[in-house]
């Protein structure tokens, strides 16, 4: 039910109440019932505190429909805030070697005497604090913004290895214990042979196996799951023994009856320490679980108050990340994609091989000229990796392998959906297939208006966009207000009831507003900063079709080249035609552009951006926009405070620079989502 408004709410709260509502109704959804989530578990928690924060300001907006009222959808209802007793800190990182020796060395620097330290493989599964009272577990909670988590009690009670009670002589009254959640490989390669059996989807690491068996909400399907849990360091305590090292911590944990990993050590300089990091590095594949670096922590616990923390991480400690990971596989075939746009993009089918966490079986070579620059040839053996840990990206061939008779790879010259010439104009780095009515760019123009960041119809992607183009069904996005459940009913995998979902999800994408519509139609250049100043200053979409190109550059934050290709994209008859048939269904395109809050968004403030390679749906001056109009700064190199890059087709040394100093790096999608749903608390 819509927060309506009240005379004491002001309307941007109910506004933003109701969005939140049905963000959460969706991820709820993906997550639970579908097993899909398209955001982590700490972006979910998000939106669900900003749901709470809002409803505790104003009660008069609380529905009991609400998902902050309601067990079972995955929300606070099923998962309850917890107050940690004591803060659960994160930890700096050091993305090579050299930094973790620089932290060493400034650590021994800053204390006298001599310093041990302590390697533990860093887990790569969930944070997790666990309390004891007299010796009795009482609760499980995530870790959450290191403040409040959520209570996953009866689902942690199910872990085999997580005692009941602890033991010993010394038990304290209280102990907070925090530790890691993690899947094995092989609990995760069963379990993922099971769920394919059963047709279900599969995991794509055992990281979000482990992530999606603690989050549910039936602690019967977490007993399945096979989980383990690794404990590495105190919270709040009270009683129990004198401590005066970790390495004391450690050993009393183990009497306690706690899960301690067998391979933490303790060393007594920076040199061993490195050599424990290299053993780690050469051996992560040989354990029976993933890792993702080491955890290097000084030992001495007064060394450790000496040296403090800041208000996120303490100094004593530090994260050694693994460089990204390559591994070399089979280039089977290189394949060329059509984009909405016609832009020709060829990319590598792979023999799927795990690296970075995921099998990956498909690359991108971004363009003509980078598959020449790095020779790669269908048949080679080729050296794949994550680019930032996200993005697949063949590195090169491995040439002593190349096999007799391997030819230079030609882009072809004809579109290989509809026959078309593929043409790379004087200057584009891109071919383009010249025929607009290709079924490949109709069926991506498609995808791109129902995709979330534009109409965000819930149920339409790529698949049935094309099953229902092949079924002559849609032909371009007007169409798809047309669709009927009697005229989906006949087809393959679609039952009436989905049919209604979907019928209903279009229905609802009427009401979408206009800035949104505009981002739909795929006008070359515009994104969305461009659309909501188009929507916001011509108010409706026949002002936007009917003003001149003087008039469009007059709007703030428009310039020259997108009034040109806004005027290009309306005398173009298909495109009018679709904006016809948007009309004749109702579809909201009229103003306003944008709710009041969203104007004062300001949830990247503090983070800062490098942008390199070229973008599908933003010009450079758009994504720019989009980043400092919600506070966020853009800079040209990379250094250290960068906080993110994004990473768009042919991108230049940046993305090697950011890699080596392990900056989250986000490609277009990733962008997007964070422009929608800002960053991740954790
Ligand atoms: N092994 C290990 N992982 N881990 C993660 N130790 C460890 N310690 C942590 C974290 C966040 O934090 C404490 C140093 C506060």
């Amino acid at each position: 039910m819509p927060a309506r408004a009240r005379p004491d709410v002001p309307g941007d709260a109910a506004a933003r109440v109701d969005e939140l509502r049905r963000e959460i109704e969706h991820h709820s959804r993906l997550y639970y019932r579908e097993d899909n989530p398209e955001i982590s578990d700490a972006e979910f928690d998000e939106l669900m505190r900003e749901l709470v924060e809002l409803e505790t300001r104003h009660p008069a907006l609380v529905t009991s429909e609400s998902p902050t009222q309601r067990p079972g959808t995955g929300a606070t209802a099923a998962f309850s805030p917890v107050q940690h007793l004591a803060p659960m800190l994160s930890l700096d990182n050091a993305f090579s070697l050299d930094d973790l020796l620089a932290w060493g060395k400034r650590i021994e620097r800053q204390i006298p005497g001599t310093i041990a330290f302590v390697c533990e493989p860093k887990m790569d599964g969930l944070a997790i604090s666990l309390l004891y009272e007299n010796g009795r577990f009482r609760r499980a909670a995530t870790r959450g913004d290191g403040f409040v988590g959520e209570d996953v009690t009866a689902n942690v009670r199910t872990i085999r290895n997580v005692p009941d009670r602890l033991r010993g002589r010394n038990v304290p009254s209280v102990l907070e214990v925090r530790g890691e959640v993690f899947m094995p490989v092989q609990s995760f390669e069963d379990l993922n042979r099971r769920q394919g059996e059963a047709g279900e989807r599969l995991f794509a690491n055992p990281r979000n196996a482990a992530a999606g068996s603690l989050r549910q909400n039936d602690p019967t399907i977490t007993a399945g799951r096979n989980l383990d849990l690794v404990t590495y360091q105190l919270g709040a305590r009270e009683g129990g023994r004198r401590l005066r090292t970790h390495d004391e911590t450690l050993a009393y944990l183990r009497e306690l009856g706690l899960p301690v990993n067998d391979l933490i050590s303790r060393l007594e300089s920076l040199d061993e320490v490195y050599e424990f990091c290299e053993t780690m590095l050469a051996r992560r594949h040989d354990l029976p679980y993933e890792i993702d670096g080491v955890v290097v922590k000084v030992d001495d616990l007064a060394q450790r108050e000496e040296l403090g923390s800041t208000s996120k991480a303490p100094r004593w400690a530090i994260a050694y990340k693994f460089p990204p990971e390559e591994k070399t596989t089979l280039l089977r075939n290189i394949m060329v994609s059509i984009g909405r746009t016609g832009r020709a993009t060829p990319f590598a089918q792979l023999e799927p091989v795990f690296v970075g966490g995921s099998t990956v079986g498909l690359a991108t070579l971004h363009n003509e000229d980078e598959v020449a620059r790095k020779d790669v040839r269908e048949g080679d053996t080729v050296i794949v990796r994550k680019a930032g840990d996200v993005i697949p990206e063949v590195v090169g061939p491995v040439l002593a392998k190349r096999p007799k008779g391997a030819k230079p790879w030609k882009f072809p010259k004809k579109c290989p959906v509809c026959g078309s010439d593929l043409v790379r104009l004087e200057g584009e780095a891109d071919r383009h297939c010249v025929n607009f009515d290709c079924p490949a760019q109709r069926v991506q123009r498609i995808v791109h208006f129902a995709s979330r960041g534009a109409l965000d119809i819930e149920g339409l992607g790529e698949e049935r966009v094309r099953q229902f183009v092949d079924a002559g069904l849609l032909e371009d996005a007007g169409d798809i207000y047309d669709l009927t459940v009697d005229r989906l009913v006949p087809l393959e995998r679609i039952g009436p009831r989905s049919a209604q979902l979907l019928v209903d999800a279009i229905e609802r994408s009427k009401q979408q507003p206009l800035w949104r519509v505009i981002v739909g139609l795929g006008i070359r250049h515009v994104g969305p900063t461009a659309a909501v100043a188009l929507a916001r200053e011509l108010g409706s979409l026949e002002a936007i079709e009917h003003a001149s190109e003087e008039e469009i550059t007059a709007v703030e934050g428009v310039g020259g080249v997108i009034a040109q290709s806004v005027k290009r994209f309306f005398g173009v008859a298909p495109n009018r035609r679709v904006v016809d048939k948007l009309k004749r269904a109702g579809v909201n395109l009229t103003g306003p552009a944008r709710e009041e809050h969203e104007e004062r968004d300001t949830t990247l403030a503090g983070l800062t951006f490098v942008l390199t390679g070229g973008l599908e749906g933003f010009t450079r001056e758009d994504a720019e926009a989009a980043i400092t109009s919600r506070g966020g700064k853009v800079t040209s190199s990379v250094s250290k405070k960068t906080s993110y890059v994004v990473v768009g087709e042919s991108p230049g040394s940046k993305l090697a620079k950011a890699e080596q100093l392990g900056t989250t790096i986000l490609d277009e999608d990733g962008f997007r989502r964070l422009l929608e749903e800002g960053p991740a608390s954790e």
